[in-house]
Order: C-alpha cells, then structure tokens, then sequence
C-alpha cells in the first residue's frame, strides 16, 4: 500500500512536475523524507527567492511548478512575491506544511492557524484537506486550478503527519491519473465579427501583450499584423512581463506610455484597436484624460475573465489568445492598406563618464547572443533596454509584471533552469538586487550559468523620476551609496568584475556569457532615468 507521501509524487510525476523549489523546515521534513531520485529540489535561502525562481521556471518551462514552502512564517516571507507571481500568471502549487492534525487546535508552536486564509487575495485557491487520505486529490486540484486560464499560484497547506498515512488506494490513482485541459478558443461567430470590424477598420492598430509570448502566438500575431498592415505596440511597459510581439520587426512602434492620457495621445488617428493578451491597461502614474481618443473602439482578446471584466472600455473577448488568433487570421483578408513607418533604430547613446545606462544596455546588445534571454529589474533603464535591444524572439523576455522587486534576479535563475540551452541575462539595479541576493547562493550551488549585469547609479533612480512627478521635495532614502554587488556576489562563490569603460564591458560580457558558471559585472552608470 502506497503513503500518501507517495501517491503525491507520483502524482507530481505524472505531471511532469519534478522539480520544486523550496526552503524547508521541521513541517516540511516529512514531505521530503525518501526524495525520489527522479526529482529535483532547488534549495533557496529565502522564501522570496524561493518562489522567485519557482516564478521564472514555470513561465519558461510552461509548466506548474511545485513550490515548498515553511509554514506561516515562510509563507508571510513569501508574500510579495506571490503578489508578483499573481501579476506574472505564473502556474505555480506553494505547499506549506502545518502542525501535526493532533496540535493544530490547541495551537502548538509553528501552527498555521489560518492557512487558507493567509495567502488571500493572492492566490486562485487556498485549501488546507480535511483528511490526510485527500491530500492526492487536493494536490491534482491544486495543479489543475493554477494550470486553467488565466494560469496563476494556489495554495495547499498540509499537516505534517499525513505524509506517513496510508493512501486510499482506488482514489489516489483517479487523482493521479486525470488530466485537465483548459485552453479554449472563442466561438467562430464572434471571431468572424470581430474579423469584419478589423478588416473594414481605416486606421486599426494592435497592441500586443504578454500572453502572445505565454500561449505561444508570437508567430500568429506577426501573421496577422502583416496580412492586415497594423502598426503593432507593445502594451505599456510596467504590467508587461513579457514581449508580445518582435520589437525589432518593421510594423512595430514601440511601447505604449503607461497612463490614461498618454495612451489616448498615442491612438489618436486610430478607429480601432485590436489588444492581445494584455490587460486594458497597466497604468501607472495616474495621468488622467480620455480612455480613448473620440472614434475610436478596442476590441481584447484575453484569457482572463477578470481582465475582460474590470476593463474600464472596450469590448472583451474571453478565451485563448493563441487560439483565437490562429481563427482570427484565416478570418481576415489580406490587406492593401499602407504600411506605418517603421520606427527609427535606436539612436546611439551619447559616451560620457560614467557610461549612460542606455550606453550599458546598447552594449550589452552588441555581445547578446541570438537565442539570448533577458531578465530584467532595472527600474529607470527597462525603456533603454527594451529600445536599444529591441528583442525579437518569442520567450526572450521576462519582467516583473507585479512590480514587486526581487522577482529579477530570483527568477533568473529559475528561467535559466528551465531553459539550459539558451543564455540568460539578468539586467538587474544595484538596488533592486538586494531583495534577493541570496540567489547568488543557488546560482553557485547548482552551477546555473547566469550572467548578472548589474547598473550601478549608487541612488533609487526611479523613485527620484516619480518624486519629481509627484512633485514630492526632500523625501529621505533614496541614495544609495557604496552598494558594492561585486563583492557581495564573490562572497557567494559567483565569479565577478567591476567595469567603467565600454571596451571592459564588452570583454566582461563576453566572457561572463562564454562560461558554464554563473556570472557577474557590475558596470558603473550615470544616475537618472533612461528613456531611450
Ligand atoms: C518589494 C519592493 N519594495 C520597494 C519597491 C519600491 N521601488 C521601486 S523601484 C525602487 C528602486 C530600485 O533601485 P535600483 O534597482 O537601484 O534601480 P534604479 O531605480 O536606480 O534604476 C524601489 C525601492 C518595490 N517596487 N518593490
């Protein structure tokens, strides 16, 4: 007769979910006594960078990703960046353990004593089964409810003495052996109206989002761009975790600003607006104006019921992006519209001492390899970076969508585990990389070769920009100086320089992405925000 430690496993296997990452402890242990050998366990050092890199592994693996957590203090660690997990649509299943069933009402030490409710609102379920025998079932049911659209982490929360109990046997193996599938295209009627409203459109525009990359229509959306001519943007930079669409592709403008008014300005001259995959909108500051400019409608097309929903305009189509625009584009005719001007190349950043981090960023792109990844926290250089690289390949851009910093250099490694044959840079502020430093100790220890570029402007550039904005004078905290990454990471064990000049940079770079070990170069660069 099987435990239900190992009915669970091989549930997981099954799956395909043989690696977790975690941070253990006493509540856990009974979990992972006899690891299978066929599984994986990253060891994180925090439960931020745990879930971090659990974060990044399933977006680029595709896959939900069981993550280990300790009970109610691991879980309270974890919090933000469930937030950004929540944000970022990642599928991941955060276990935690509890105390023993016979101590958690009398409260004994380290009792989650409210553990669904905990992790609300940032997870799509939260369940703690009420016999060890159902800990399978609610295993298969936290899997399927955060591999269903929109694709997103739950939670399970298990005593630590069910583990050892016996299986119900007949149950496990239905829990084990049943598959879920969640991806549905919308209905062709609807597809051919909105077909119609496209095609007879004068000045139709489309924004590409983050889940063109996610349900894999990045090629779907260049064909239909194409037959129909439109000018493509990415939707606005700060919910976008990922690039919807080639950036280098001559129908692309660039990226929408990320507030009301703005947003509106850019449209302006457009009648329609066809969004994919991207929420309507990520707006952040609250510059105020019409949603839309006069004339003009949008239609989403998103796999989320609550993005469709709380839209404050426009229509919204619920169903998969990839597989609504695989109908949509046989629903189009071929267009003889003109074509809008393609947007200028980048211009070349001016030299100056130090180097602007637009200069770091452009140099980076001289040395990216072709199947290159970018992972990027750089908050007052994400628009440089993303005009200066202009990265075009589907799965080669991973971003915080929630905001939440640690999410870069945590989910890094988890990106570059998922995928091993592809190089992975992580872009990273000297601020922002100390909300997970210790990722540099998991980087070491299971020999993940990232290369981590971090831009060094020793001050919180971003938040400098949005006090000026704000018009907010004389806040304190927000210089940072002396932040020596170099030093921090060696004491991890990771390989690491500091550089001033260009031609340094270049020949760090190269090297760092040239070696199987993890990597670091901190480049020092002016302060300020960089637009371009
Ligand atoms: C968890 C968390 N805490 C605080 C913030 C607020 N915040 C946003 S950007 C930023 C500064 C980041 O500094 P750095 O990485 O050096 O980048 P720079 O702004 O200089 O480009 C801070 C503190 C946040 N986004 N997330």
């Amino acid at each position: 007769m099987a435990t239900v430690r190992e009915a669970s496993y091989e549930l997981l296997r099954n799956r395909g979910m043989t690696t977790m990452f975690g941070n253990p402890g006493s509540t856990e242990l009974p979990f992972l006594a006899d690891f299978p050998g066929d599984f994986n366990y990253v060891l994180g050092l925090q439960e931020a960078v745990v879930v971090g890199m659990a974060d990044g592994f399933a977006q680029a693996s595709g896959r939900p990703t069981v993550v280990n957590l300790h009970t109610a203090p691991g879980v309270g660690n974890a919090m933000g960046a469930i937030f950004n997990a929540q944000a970022n649509k990642a599928p991941l299943v955060l276990t935690a353990g509890n105390q023993v069933r016979a101590m958690i009402t009398l409260q004994a030490n380290l009792t989650n004593r409210d553990a669904i409710r905990m992790p609300h609102p940032l997870v799509k379920w939260a369940y703690e089964p009420a016999r060890a025998e159902d800990v399978p079932l609610a295993l298969a049911h936290a899997c399927a409810t955060a591999s269903l659209p929109p694709q997103g982490p739950v939670f399970l929360s298990v005593p630590m003495d069910d583990w050892d109990v016996e299986a119900d046997e007949s149950a496990a193996r239905f829990a084990i052996e049943r598959s879920v599938a969640g991806r549905a295209a919308a209905d062709l009627q609807v597809v051919e109206k909105l077909g119609a409203r496209l095609a007879n459109a004068e000045r139709p525009v489309m924004v590409a989002g983050p889940d063109v990359d996610a349900s894999g229509a990045w090629d779907v959306a260049v064909a239909l761009a194409e037959r129909q001519r439109l000018p493509v943007w990415a939707s606005p930079a700060p919910g976008g975790g990922r690039i919807g669409f080639p950036e280098g592709h001559p129908l692309f403008q660039g990226i929408l600003p990320p507030a009301i008014g703005p947003v509106s300005e850019v449209l302006a001259g457009h009648d329609f607006v066809l969004v994919a995959g991207a929420s309507v909108f990520a707006y952040y500051p609250y510059i105020p104006g019409p949603l839309l400019p006069d004339g003009t409608s949008l239609v989403v097309i998103t796999n989320d019921p609550d993005e469709a929903a709380r839209a404050p305009m426009g229509d919204a189509i619920v169903a998969d992006v990839r597989l609504t625009l695989d109908l949509l584009v046989d629903n189009v005719p071929e267009s003889d519209r003109q074509p809008p001007e393609p947007l200028p190349a980048p211009e070349p950043a001016p030299a100056s001492n130090p180097m602007s981090p637009s200069a770091a960023v452009a140099t980076l792109a001289e040395v990216f390899p072709t199947d290159g990844i970018v992972v990027l926290e750089s908050p007052s250089a994400t628009l440089a970076l993303r005009n200066q690289m202009r990265l075009s390949k589907p799965g080669s851009y991973f971003f915080g969508a929630g905001g939440g910093l640690g999410f870069g250099l945590s989910s890094s490694v988890g990106v570059q585990l998922a995928q091993p044959d592809r190089p992975v840079v992580c872009v990273v502020g000297e601020g922002s990389a100390q909300y997970a430093i210790t990722t540099f100790w998991t980087a070491v220890a299971y020999s993940v070769p990232v290369t981590f570029l971090v831009l060094r402007n020793s001050e919180y550039a971003i938040l400098k920009w949005f006090a000026a904005l704000e018009q907010v004078d004389g806040a304190p905290g927000l210089d940072l100086p002396a932040l020596d990454c170099v030093a921090t990471a060696a004491s991890y064990g990771v390989e690491s320089r500091h550089v001033t000049e260009h031609d340094d940079l270049v020949e760090a770079l190269s090297e760092a992405l040239g070696s199987n070990a993890p990597s670091l170069v901190q480049v020092e660069v002016a302060p300020g925000m960089a637009l371009a």
